[in-house]
């Protein structure tokens, strides 16, 4: 037991206050029900974001959104700069990531691979942010799990974003006792991806293209029963962000840089700052600094992280996972609600909406 574990309180906010997290991410995934297959993308975001504003308005804590989504879709959203949480005087500050729902495409197609996600992180009044918000859209991303960040730590070769990808593929299925036959490598299904695509093909590992939502498939790595070895592509930057949030707490790692998608894109992003930070690569620790991180997430359809929402009559089970950095207890909450008695509690209608 390390000494972090014994300095644990039960004054603790984040650790109080983290199922909160999960009741957020639940909400979202069960509002969002109603919105599985009707190719409506933006009402089954507007209904995550409802969900969660409407847990948040009952926690006592001063909640900063520093990643946000929605702008990207130009769908509603819970935006950069948004509060979460009562904000009443002396609450506990925290700093979040959130993605009501990633994998709505997914979602409004009735696909597979679709969650509610957040990440936060306790931080202090008027201290330095504790997630970097990377303002490129899109970010090249490598994932990896805690068995791989043993084997570099004990000397493995380094491994590298622009290293030929058939010497990752080697590096990462030595670490794991694996041929390169057995190991499985999952990208996103994209014209963009055609050398990943082509060059995992060639090495012979197993492929698992996805059509969207690229959280789950850079934190399944690092899962032990996931059955997926390495993420590898190129998406969303926020996404990225938050699934550095699970690595600090699992112990894996991604490698991300910021790919700028057209001329206009990199020059606008050398206008907010220098050719060396946007080739930069950072690691889980540059994206989510601080100590304090927690990360939760609830499977709306199912994926490689989660199982999505059950229906049975009038109840519905939900998957959760919830994890924190400092104690690095990874949490899988299996709840069963009853809508004749559970209030879905969301912010646009004033009093709580019984379904
Ligand atoms: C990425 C990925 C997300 O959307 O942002 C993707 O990180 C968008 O990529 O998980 P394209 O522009 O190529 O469609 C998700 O898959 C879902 O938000």
């Amino acid at each position: 037991m390390s000494q972090n574990h014994i300095s644990l309180t039960t004054n603790d906010a984040e650790r109080n206050l983290e199922f909160e997290f999960v009741r957020a991410t639940e909400n979202a995934a069960l509002n969002v029900l109603p919105w599985l297959g009707r190719g409506e993308k933006e009402k089954a975001d507007a209904a995550a974001c409802d969900a969660i504003n409407g847990v948040f308005d009952l926690i006592d804590i001063r909640g900063e959104v520093v990643i946000g989504e929605g702008i990207k879709d130009k769908a509603p959203g819970i935006f950069l700069g948004d509060k979460l949480g009562t904000w009443k005087d002396g609450t506990p500050k925290f700093d979040i990531a959130l993605d009501p729902i990633d994998g709505t495409s997914n979602l409004a197609n009735g696909l597979s691979n679709s969650i509610a996600v957040m990440a936060a992180s306790q931080c202090q009044n008027g201290g330095p942010r504790s997630m970097r918000n990377i303002p490129a859209f899109y970010s090249t991303k490598l994932a990896y799990g805690p068995a791989v960040v043993r084997a570099l730590k004990e000397g493995a070769r380094p491994i590298h974003l622009d290293d030929p990808l058939e010497q990752t593929l080697r590096t990462v299925a030595e670490a794991l006792g694996k041929r390169v036959q057995e190991l499985v490598v999952v990208t996103m299904n994209r014209p963009r991806h055609a050398h990943i695509i082509g060059e995992v093909r060639r090495v012979g590992s197993a492929l698992r293209l996805i059509s969207d939502g690229d959280i789950t498939a850079a934190v399944a790595p690092s899962l032990p029963d996931s059955g997926v070895d390495l993420y590898f592509g190129i998406g969303g930057s926020p996404e990225g962000v938050l699934t550095a949030a699970a690595l600090r707490a699992l112990g894996g790692e991604i490698l991300l840089r910021m790919w700028p998608h057209d001329e206009a894109e990199r020059a606008s992003l050398l206008e907010q700052m220098s050719e060396a930070e946007l080739n930069r690569i950072f690691l889980a620790g540059d994206l989510v600094t601080g100590d304090s991180a927690l990360f939760c997430a609830t499977g709306i359809s199912d994926s490689s992280l989660l199982p999505g929402v059950k229906l049975t009559g009038k109840k519905a089970t939900t998957h959760s996972i919830l994890m924190r950095a400092r104690s690095r207890t990874v949490r899988y909450i299996r709840t069963v609600h009853d809508f004749d008695f559970k209030t879905i509690h969301l912010r646009s209608v004033h009093r709580d909406k019984k379904l």
